[in-house]
């Protein structure tokens, strides 16, 4: 056994080894840890590949990675990261720094703002900016949106209009038309009482999952806008599309407030700017899709056709005003959405 000493020179010789073998690394380990060290977004949504949505995620990846080496950009389509309307509770977590959501998720939070859910609301994508991005009511959304869901939204964009989509030709002029219908909308509450408001039985499925449920026969339709029935290939495993425009659909681009406070005010700018390029870069391509929609849709065998307009406009905004739901909402906010 070496004496006390010797043994205390070889742990010291051995700690210089290892530490001069770090030294010699150094610059290696700092690139490493400089990658590493990149401010990573992780984004989430249940986006198809061909959706527009997707492709403008795609579009702000390239601007902000170009714009800022400090970030990093990672895109998840498909609900393959967090489950279609998990994102808000998981941007709470940190577990993830964007997610792409929607009024439904936030009156989940905030029930007085079902306001915002109701079908035969907005007008067309314009005032869907005017609501959401440039007016007093937007400013008190946002404002609330960040106090009390802790998350940031930091643009809107047009998802597009919505109408029934059924697997099997059925003549439907009024909401009477559809009852009985198994119709999938998504999960949350207020997305099941929009598939009530237009007559049908609300069936709750998630995004990535509709596509099965109507080859199955799992439910008789859906509603959803144009440009995702294409994106999706919803056509192929459906018969009719019926005009029923019960909802212009916003989406937004929210990121947790923890992760946008974190960055620089220089990041901040790089950032805001890719959102709103990606957002009017979704906003004109949805637009297109829709302007020829209705004829690729027939090209692709889909019987399109227009139902009792104003039949439906009627009872969907009755079933609303009568609603509990409207109990709460705030006095003179209908009047001020319908005033932009
Ligand atoms: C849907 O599930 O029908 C929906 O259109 C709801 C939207 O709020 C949004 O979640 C959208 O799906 C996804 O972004 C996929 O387009």
């Amino acid at each position: 056994m070496k004496d006390s000493k010797q043994n205390i020179q070889s742990i010291t010789r051995r700690t210089l080894l290892a530490v001069s073998g770090a030294a010699l690394a150094a610059p290696a380990l700092s690139r490493v840890a400089f990658a590493q060290d990149k401010k990573v977004i992780r984004i989430s949504t249940p986006a198809a590949n061909e959706e527009w949505q997707a492709k403008g995620l795609m579009k702000f990846k390239e601007q902000v990675e170009a714009n800022a080496p400090s970030l990093e950009v990672q895109v998840h389509l498909n609900a393959t990261l967090f489950d279609q309307g998990t994102e808000v509770a998981a941007m709470q977590r940190n577990n993830l720094e964007v997610g792409m959501i929607s009024p439904q998720d936030v009156a989940s939070y905030i029930p007085e703002y079902s306001i915002f859910t109701a079908g035969y609301l907005l007008r067309d994508a314009a005032h869907l900016h005017k609501v959401f991005d440039d007016s007093d009511v937007a400013t008190e959304y946002r404002g609330r949106v960040s106090s009390e869901m802790d998350v940031t939204i930091l643009g809107s964009q047009y998802l597009g209009t919505r109408h029934v989509i059924l697997r099997q030709a059925k003549d439907v002029k009024t909401p009477e038309d559809l009852a009985g219908l198994k119709l999938r909308v998504p999960g949350s509450d207020t997305w099941q009482f929009l598939g009530r408001a237009l007559g049908a039985n609300p069936t709750p499925i998630a995004f990535d999952e509709v596509y099965l449920a109507l080859s199955t026969g799992t439910v008789d339709g859906l509603e959803n806008p144009i440009a995702d029935m294409l994106a999706a290939k919803f056509y192929e495993v459906s018969e009719q599309l019926v005009l029923t425009a019960h909802m212009v659909a916003p989406l937004f681009f929210a990121m947790s407030n923890s992760f946008w406070n974190g960055l620089t005010d220089e990041e901040k700018k790089v950032v805001s700017d890719a959102v709103a390029a990606q957002a009017t870069f979704v906003d004109e391509g949805t637009m297109a899709t829709e302007a020829e929609g209705t004829s690729l849709l027939e090209s692709n065998g889909l019987k399109v056709t227009t139902p009792d307009l104003e039949a439906f406009r009627k009872h969907v905004q009755g079933v609303y005003l009568e609603s509990d739901y409207a109990k709460e909402w705030p006095d003179g906010l209908i009047d001020r959405i319908n005033a932009l």
